[in-house]
């Protein structure tokens, strides 16, 4: 059953342990704050090597490292976009990044993956349109895929806990 394998859960992506956790970064994929920043400080320096080898990303795509000292062997990196007026293409673009993100996990033979709320920090997207974005590219992907035996929907915070719980269940029908 897909929604059992569909989990909200509160806490810092950082400390999952699972096959991937999916950064949220920037088109140069060089570091920044928030959860960019907690995955590069957790997992050392060498994820800023391998990352400058990589050349960057566009918005709405995704690229793959190894975790190092991350509980993860390896991480995700899709760039989110930029929350302007919800008329620049914010939510397709949003949609893509967590359908790459599981096609580049679907290569890698990844069973296991934890996403933080792309876009709802820095970037400004609202919330409660991105976790229904987020719950709605989960059931897709899982409706077709028998690989993965777990994807975490990470929330920092209690309130945005709350959030991925009701777009669980607005969704549902
Ligand atoms: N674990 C889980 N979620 C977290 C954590 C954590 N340790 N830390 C923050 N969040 P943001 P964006 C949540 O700003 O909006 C960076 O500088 C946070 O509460 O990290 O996609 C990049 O380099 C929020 O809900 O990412 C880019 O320049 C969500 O993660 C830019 O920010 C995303 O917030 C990307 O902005």
């Amino acid at each position: 059953m897909q929604e059992d394998r569909i989990e909200i859960v509160e806490g810092d992506i950082t400390r999952q342990a699972v096959d991937a956790i999916v950064n949220a970064a920037n088109t140069t994929l060089l570091g920044g704050g928030g959860v960019d920043g907690a995955i590069h400080r957790a997992a050392g320096p060498e994820l800023l090597e391998e990352c400058r080898g990589i050349g960057g990303c566009p918005t709405g795509q995704a690229r793959i490292t190894k975790g190092y000292r991350l509980p993860a062997k390896w991480v995700i990196h899709t760039v989110g976009p930029v929350w302007r007026d919800g008329n620049h293409h914010e939510e397709v673009l949003l949609s893509s990044c967590y359908q790459s993100c599981f096609a580049v996990a679907e290569e890698h033979g990844i069973r296991s993956i934890a996403f933080p709320s792309i876009s709802t920090g820095a970037y400004g997207f609202p919330m409660e349109r991105a976790a229904r974005i987020a719950v709605r590219e989960t059931r897709a992907f899982l409706e077709n895929d028998k690989q993965f035996e777990k994807v975490l929907l990470v929330c920092f915070g209690r309130g945005a806990w709350e959030i991925h719980r009701n777009a669980m269940s607005e969704n549902k029908g």
